[in-house]
């Protein structure tokens, strides 16, 4: 809710949420939904986010792009689909539910999604926009957290501190753009437009209006941005190049079993495996999250094959497999982007007036925000964080509150933790973890596929007796 007065900090909340993008939001409805529920008491909680308000991905809501999971991931349904804060009931209290109906869309637009969570937001209690977390401490005398903020006022341009106390945190603080060491400098300096891909839409016009653009990067938003480029520029004079490093313009996986992978049962299997195993299988498993949706890459082919309809080619250059070594600035008004193509080995240069960098994300650190936490914090053989299987730190028993991360547990709980389809879930896990009752039963099981082989036994269905397999027919 924003503009809500900060809440009186000498009590002790249950539950402090650092950042409110979709994931603490979702803890946040789900939190709330605990004061119905006969099974666990209500909860006391505060989040907090550093932005005035709630806004997903602003400079991507590209007209007509969606979202890559089903509506029915939304914010708390695949754990309470009775929730007042689903998707379905957002469009009850706009009146389109008939709309929606007719619409038959399983994949809602992108813009829908962040408007619907704007709406949770704007209702749900206890959201604390333009308050930024800057320090956790562990105050052992009083067994509780304390969370120093800064309130941001940026109309009047005011600071104030606050403090919290807190038995438990839940720290959501999602990514931020990257943008790779060789293609730093464009960035710093000003001049030709040279923007990521997160402030797409912030720039567009300003893009749009430059002689040649090159568009860096093979993921999904790299294609979206330039599919946006072809359709605004005339056929025949695009003007525009798309390069990325992988060897390929490569759809993403959505087949259904493969998307079992975003089940709790594959997150379990994949948090029991040994953590060298883990660090070999997440960059393997890219093409679960890093590629193309195959309606992008589907509307992509017929946007320039529509190009040649009166004969001739669309000015646009398409090429996979290539680095950019350097960049730099010519005559302050060009770009001079220095390539080499990893398989020829050839290496060239291209002059152009404008580039987006969609260069993806990276996981915003913990360390910062939780140095004060440090001694207590056990850490893996690489010096990440320990995460148990309920997505709460593995600390020093002398801390008895827990802290919770969300989309910080990759290398923990694998490719799902990014994804909006685990959001409920995650937040039903942590609070059935956080208040010792269960109030969200869960499935024991979600996919078909039998990750893993149970020790010693064959796999079965949980509850039935496995068949075993004669000898004869396992040759
Ligand atoms: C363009 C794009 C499209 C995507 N589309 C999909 C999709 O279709 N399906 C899917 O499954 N996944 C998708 N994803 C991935 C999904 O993980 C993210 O969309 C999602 O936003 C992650 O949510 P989050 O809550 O972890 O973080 P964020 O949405 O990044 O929110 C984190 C919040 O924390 C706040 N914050 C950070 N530090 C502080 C601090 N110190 N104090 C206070 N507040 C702080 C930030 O202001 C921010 O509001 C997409 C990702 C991107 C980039």
């Amino acid at each position: 809710m924003t503009g809500t007065p900060t809440p009186r900090t000498d009590h002790p909340h249950d539950l402090v949420g650092i950042g409110i993008g979709p994931f603490n939001l979702s803890l946040a409805a789900l939190a709330h939904g605990l004061r119905t529920r006969s099974t666990a008491d209500g909860l006391t909680t505060a989040f907090y986010d550093q932005c005035p308000a709630f806004h997903w991905h602003a400079g991507l809501l590209i007209d007509g792009t969606t979202l890559q999971v089903p509506f029915l991931a939304d914010l708390v349904t695949l754990a309470d689909p009775a929730s007042p804060w689903s998707f379905l009931g957002y469009l009850k209290d706009h009146d389109r539910l008939f709309p929606f109906y007719f619409a038959e869309r399983f994949h809602i637009e992108r813009a829908e999604y962040d408007a619907y969570c704007r709406w949770v937001s704007d209702r749900l209690p206890g959201l604390h926009f333009g308050h930024q977390v800057d320090a956790v401490r562990w105050n052992p005398e009083h067994s509780v957290f304390e969370v120093d903020f800064t309130r941001l006022d940026p109309q009047a341009g005011a600071e104030s501190p606050g403090r919290a106390r807190t038995r438990h945190i839940a720290v959501g603080i999602g990514t931020e753009p990257h943008v790779p060491q060789p293609l730093q400098p464009l960035v710093d300096a000003p001049g030709v437009p040279v923007i990521h891909s997160a402030d797409y839409l912030e720039h567009r016009e300003r893009l749009l209006a430059a002689g040649h653009i090159t568009v860096i990067g093979s993921g999904q938003s790299g294609a979206e941005v330039f599919l946006d480029v072809l359709r605004a520029r005339p056929a025949g004079a695009e003007r525009v190049h798309w390069l990325a490093r992988t060897e390929a313009f490569a759809p993403m996986e959505y087949s259904k079993l493969g998307l079992e992978h975003f089940t709790p049962d594959y997150v379990r299997y994949f948090h029991a495996l040994p953590e060298s195993v883990r660090d070999d299988l997440v960059p393997r498993q890219w093409q679960l999250h890093k590629g193309i949706g195959t309606g992008t890459i589907a509307a992509i082919h017929d946007e320039l094959y529509r190009r040649t309809l009166h004969g001739g080619w669309p000015d646009a250059v398409l090429t996979p497999g290539v680095r950019v070594r350097t960049a730099g600035r010519v005559a302050t008004t060009r770009v001079e982007l220095h390539l080499e193509h990893l398989r020829q080995g050839v290496r060239s240069r291209l002059t152009t007036d404008a580039v987006v960098l969609a260069t993806g994300y990276r996981e915003r650190s913990l360390d910062r925000l939780l140095v004060g936490l440090d001694p207590y914090m056990r850490r893996d053989a690489s010096g990440r964080p320990r995460i148990d299987e309920h997505f709460r730190l593995v600390m020093d028993p002398a801390v008895t509150g827990s802290v919770y991360v969300q989309n910080a547990e990759r290398h923990t709980h694998g490719v799902g933790a990014p994804d909006l389809g685990l959001a409920a879930w995650r937040s039903a896990t942590i609070l059935n973890s956080l208040t010792g009752k269960d109030p969200y039963p869960l499935p024991a099981r979600a996919a078909f596929t039998s990750f893993g082989l149970e020790r010693g036994e064959a796999p079965g269905i949980p509850g039935q007796a496995p068949r075993l397999t004669p000898l004869e027919e396992r040759l």
